[in-house]
């Protein structure tokens, strides 16, 4: 995400940096750098103009107490993460909740922006959040459109309400409406109305997602829009708000988008809202949108937020603390302790997204190590710590040459395969004993995933331990 971006911002601070008293030309420099930077991402022209032209306008005047400063460079970061946040659309939004419910939800866009996706996924946020939500398909152009919603509805265990069977030439409008009727009474808390999108803006297609957003009369209707769209964002915004008119945005395959151009370009010149962030094909890969984290992405800050969320999300307290309890009384750390820490690094997410959340992860370095990561590897050793006996796991030492044969054929995966993961296993445990035996904290061996097998739950002990040992 942003990737291009967040080097170029980057790298125009490192030269700042350098610099000890910060002058009009440096600033000069900077704003120039980060003109070009912002416009090689396809950031709409006049959005670049206003941003460059009010950081200048608040560093100039901050200039003299900035120069009392003794990290000059930094205030002027604070200037740019500041007006970054409010290019974004300033605080995060939320969805507005109907008084009555049922809230109603209509997502409008262009041909393949992924609304059906977010259909499902919002249907799985907002059930995650104790609401009732109801699917409805009011997609019939596409064939496949209504199967599409109801695979994704039974995936994430939400009612479709869909036109019956071989009625799939019916008329939109109408299927919206019943939907709604049926959500009444049938006391769901929570509409979404998927729509049909066309390859452009064409009049048909606006014709007839107002005809159904005047049918239903949405709570939120959401403009759901392509982020790797660039410079055509704001044209295609203009569009749908002329034609339909909507209340918020849906950034959606943010995970492709290293530009940021339609990030950047959208909320500034709709001033409306972006809600909500899609980055991924997976249901899970979503949440609300926030300006503050995808500001500190940008500059390279990462997004240690979201991930720190995300870990609590994963780790379940009392297995980080039976762990932690483990730990101190010298008991074995397990393969069997080990498949729940892979269980929990799983429901955290691909591993590559989770380091691109870390400070620094566009830098050139950090991205080769990302690039490396197999995110498949995980579920390869989940796939054969999983064909063991929990007599196995507890005690690997007893696994024989027979039994290893029959651990490779139960995961699919091969007894070098199987092997090497026992190895590495055994190294690891055995720096676990010298961690706890007073040898220090000699670092995660190898690369992510396989060589540093225990997550994050048991870094606080060791963190703990080395502050001990320094205090004797
Ligand atoms: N990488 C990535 N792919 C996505 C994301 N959201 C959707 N997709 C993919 O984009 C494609 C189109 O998504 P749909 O949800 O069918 O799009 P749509 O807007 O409903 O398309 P129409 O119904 O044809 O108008 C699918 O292959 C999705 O898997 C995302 O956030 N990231
Ligand atoms: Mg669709």
């Amino acid at each position: 995400m942003f990737e291009s971006l967040s080097e170029r911002f980057s790298s125009a601070f490192t030269t700042l940096r350098g610099k000890g008293r910060i002058s009009e030309s440096d600033l000069d420099a900077i704003c120039e750098e980060i003109r070009v930077a912002l416009l090689d991402g396809d950031v709409a022209l006049a959005v670049v103009n206003g941003f460059i032209s009010r950081i200048r306008e608040r560093s100039i005047a901050a200039l003299p107490e900035i120069r009392k400063s003794t990290n000059q460079w930094q205030e002027i970061h604070s200037i740019v993460n500041a007006e970054l946040v409010e290019i974004l659309g300033g605080p995060a939004r939320r969805i507005r909740f109907a008084k009555n419910p049922p809230t109603v939800i209509m997502l409008a866009g262009l041909q393949g922006s992924g609304k059906t996706t977010l259909a499902g996924k919002l249907a799985l946020f907002l059930k995650e959040q104790g609401n009732t939500p109801l699917l409805v398909a009011a997609d019939l152009q596409r064939p496949n459109a209504v199967t599409q919603l109801t695979l994704l509805g039974e995936s994430v265990g939400v009612k479709v309400h869909a036109p019956e069977p071989g009625n799939g030439t019916g008329d939109p409008v109408a299927v919206a409406k019943s939907g709604i009727e049926f959500a009444k009474s049938n006391f769901y808390n929570t509409v979404i109305v998927d729509t049909a999108g066309r390859l452009g803006v064409d009049e048909e297609l606006m014709n007839q997602a107002r005809d159904i957003k005047s049918a239903i009369n949405p709570n939120e209707t959401l403009f759901v829009v392509d982020a790797m769209i660039g410079q055509d964002a704001i044209r295609t915004a203009q569009a749908f708000e002329d034609g339909v008119g909507f209340d918020a945005v849906v950034l959606t395959k943010l995970d492709g988008d290293a530009k940021g151009g339609a990030a950047l370009s959208i909320a500034e010149s709709t001033k409306k809202a972006i809600l909500f962030a899609s980055s991924g094909e997976k249901l899970t890969d979503f949440d609300y949108f926030y300006p503050d984290r995808m500001a500190s992405r940008i500059l390279g800050l990462g997004d240690i937020t979201t991930l720190a969320e995300q870990a609590k999300k994963a780790i379940d307290e009392g297995s980080a603390k039976r762990m932690e309890e483990k730990f101190i009384a010298g008991e074995d750390f397990t393969l069997e302790d080990f498949l729940e820490q892979l269980q929990a690094m799983r429901k955290m997410g691909s591993m590559s997204k989770l380091l691109e959340m870390l400070p620094g992860a566009n830098s050139a370095a950090m991205r080769k190590q990302i690039d490396a990561v197999d995110d498949d590897e995980l579920v390869r050793t989940q796939a054969i710590v999983q064909s063991m006996t929990p007599g196995e796991r507890r005690d690997p030492k007893i696994l024989n040459g027979s039994r290893r044969l029959r651990i490779a054929k139960g995961s699919g995966r091969t007894v070098t395969e199987v092997n090497k993961l026992v190895e590495r296993f055994s190294a690891a445990q055995k720096m676990m004993k010298q961690m706890r035996n007073g040898g220090g904290f000699p670092g995660m061996p190898g690369a992510f995933p396989g060589g540093a097998p225990f997550g994050g739950a048991m870094r606080p002990v060791q963190r703990k331990k080395k502050a001990k040992k320094k205090r004797r």
